[in-house]
């Protein structure tokens, strides 16, 4: 059966009942943006504009098949300040954090527990609200031929599932005022593109995307002025 609906989702979705954000985030940063949201209710209210951040991957193999559909994204960031780069092949235990400022991708079957669903999310509560990166978990089912993606998904699913662990939330929005924040309502750019972390996807729709909109770079920036605002290197 082919499906091309509800492709990633995050355990953002049952986080989110569970508390308010920090008090003390509050009052000076920024938290949303029109096209953007910072993940306040796990903790993360900034990127660190010097300390680095490495991508890292359970296997040689998921190394050798993944970094193709980050290199743009890993660029992206780059360019916006973010000290991000490939790193190797490491082992982490399951449910704990990797080490301070990795970014670890790994591959399991049905991460959310539904069909289709990828899973990104920051190590929660970081000191100082700097996110420290966290753990990707990518659906078995995109690579093994039992969970049709088209391309372009695919790889909006590695870019949206990363900035999870950097501290971005789904923007989705009540844009149409019928009281419910649906699937895809999310404010579009310009060039009519939604945010590539808006739920359950957005992003470029051309064969092969991987890469952040300007909304999402948005996003991005104040995550890193967040951090300047705090007088944090
Ligand atoms: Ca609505
Ligand atoms: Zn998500």
């Amino acid at each position: 059966m082919r499906r091309t609906g509800l492709i990633f989702g995050t355990a953002l979705t049952v986080v989110c009942a569970l508390s308010a954000p920090p008090a003390q985030a509050a009052a000076t940063l920024t938290t949303k943006g029109p096209g953007f949201k910072i993940s306040t209710q796990l903790g993360v209210t900034s990127v660190s504009p010097t300390r680095p951040y490495t991508v890292t991957f359970a296997s040689a193999d998921l190394k050798r098949r993944y970094t193709p559909y980050l290199a743009t994204a890993l660029s992206q960031l780059a360019a916006a300040g973010v000290r991000i780069s490939f790193g190797g092949v490491e082992t982490l235990r399951r449910g704990t954090c990797p080490p301070a400022g990795h970014i670890h991708y790994v591959e399991t079957y049905r991460p959310l527990g539904r069909g289709g669903f990828s899973k990104g999310m920051p190590c929660a509560d970081p000191p100082g609200g700097v996110a420290l990166g966290g753990v990707v978990a990518m659906d078995s089912e995109y690579f093994d031929g039992s969970w049709y993606i088209s391309r372009h998904k695919l790889s909006n699913t590695f870019v949206h599932e990363m900035l999870h662990t950097l501290g971005l939330d789904h923007p989705n929005l009540d844009l149409d005022e019928d009281g419910v924040v649906e699937t895809y309502e999310c404010v579009t750019d310009k060039g009519g593109l939604k945010p590539v972390m808006c739920s359950p996807n957005g992003g470029y729709r051309t064969s092969g995307a991987a890469e952040l909109t300007g909304l999402d770079l948005d996003g991005i920036k104040a995550l890193l002025a967040n951090a300047r605002k705090q007088g944090i290197d």
